[in-house]
């Protein structure tokens, strides 16, 4: 059983060396650890660091490409290493190194195929409440659109199965946090949470320059992948709203003209009109949901080759069977 664990790295030579200060060398049931970094265009000493430390695997991008690329590019890395396991953490030192035999426990045991580390947020005295409130928030929308109960849907300290790697085709450039939940949610894999209490902070996080940019791109990643996975409970809920919008001046226009008062149903023309475009709008979202399901399902179908050609590719080929030996002459 072989585990990596990954560290993506923008710039990390301070913190890195505390990272690997309590990174465990031995895990029960696990034969063989590898790290590897993620050198995402550092432009300071992270991997003459990293080198030092011990690590022989790396990735380097000659420019910065971002977490979420960082992340697939580690994770394909980890798949042609051959492994079994793979762990994120990252190199600010914000997770517990050390509970990294925890965070793979479930998987080991069969019980997990992605196990996300619960960072308590409500206890993080470096999260102001406005922040507490909106992981709490994210986390809901995110387990909503996974059907998942996760306690941390944003925490970067993750163990992943093979299985769930080969499986998992991200597509998000900018976090891959929420999107690897609500995949993984509506593939059907398992995911569950161990809560940890993270390291002191060691720097600002360099994802985010605000609260405000954080919530946006956050609802906007969450957003997108639940219209990928679930197109028409999307559409629909927006078309009937448009249609029940759209009704209501069209049945005052109606029960205007019915009363009799046809000279007063003359000067509602507007209801008329403002019920027309929203019935017209709700028309087009209905149809946006038909052509979004077809695209879902293309989407399938695709992923379905996409898992084929990782398993031919990461997977060692079965070993040929034995050449049956030939009949001895007479
Ligand atoms: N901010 C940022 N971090 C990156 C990038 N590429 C890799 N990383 C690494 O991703 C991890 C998380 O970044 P961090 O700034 O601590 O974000 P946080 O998760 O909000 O605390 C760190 O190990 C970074 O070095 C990138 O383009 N931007
Ligand atoms: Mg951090």
């Amino acid at each position: 059983m072989k585990l990596v664990v990954q560290i993506p790295c923008l710039n990390e030579e301070e913190t890195l060396p505390l990272v690997f200060a309590r990174m465990p060398q031995e895990i029960p049931g696990i034969d063989q650890i590898e790290y590897l970094v993620i050198d995402d265009g550092c432009t300071d000493g992270t991997v003459e660091v990293a080198r030092r430390l011990g690590v022989r695997h790396f990735v380097h991008h000659t420019r910065n490409m971002g977490l979420g690329q960082s992340f697939q590019d580690g994770a394909l890395k980890a798949l042609e290493m051959g492994a079994d396991i793979l762990v994120n953490t990252d190199g600010d030192n914000q997770y517990p190194s050390e509970r990294i035999a925890d965070l793979v426990g479930p998987i080991l045991h069969g019980m997990a195929d992605i196990v996300v580390a619960d960072r308590q947020t409500h206890q993080i005295e470096d999260f102001s409440p406005v922040k507490k409130k909106l992981q709490k928030m994210g986390s809901r929308v995110v387990n909503l659109a996974a059907s998942t109960e996760l306690p941390d849907a944003a925490s970067g300290f993750r163990a992943y199965s093979r299985e769930s790697l080969i499986r998992l085709n991200l597509v998000t450039k900018f976090s891959y946090c929420m999107e690897t939940i609500i995949q993984a949610g509506n593939k059907r894999m398992k995911i569950t949470s161990i809560p940890i209490d993270t390291n002191a902070k060691t720097r600002e996080s360099r994802l985010f320059r605000s609260t405000r940019e954080h919530v946006f791109k956050s609802a906007a990643t969450i957003l997108r992948a639940y219209v990928m996975y679930r197109p028409l409970v999307f559409f629909a809920s927006l078309g009937t709203l448009l249609l029940l919008l759209g009704l209501v001046p069209y049945v005052r226009f109606l029960v205007i003209t019915a009363s009799g008062h046809g000279a007063g149903a003359g000067r509602h023309i507007q209801s008329l009109l403002a019920g027309g475009v929203l019935v017209l709008g709700a028309l087009i979202t209905y149809s946006l949901g038909v052509i979004a399901d077809l695209i879902r399902i293309n989407r399938i179908l695709v992923e379905d080759g996409l898992v084929q050609q990782k398993r031919l590719r990461y997977e060692a080929p079965a070993s040929a069977p034995e050449p049956a030996t030939a009949p001895a002459r007479p």
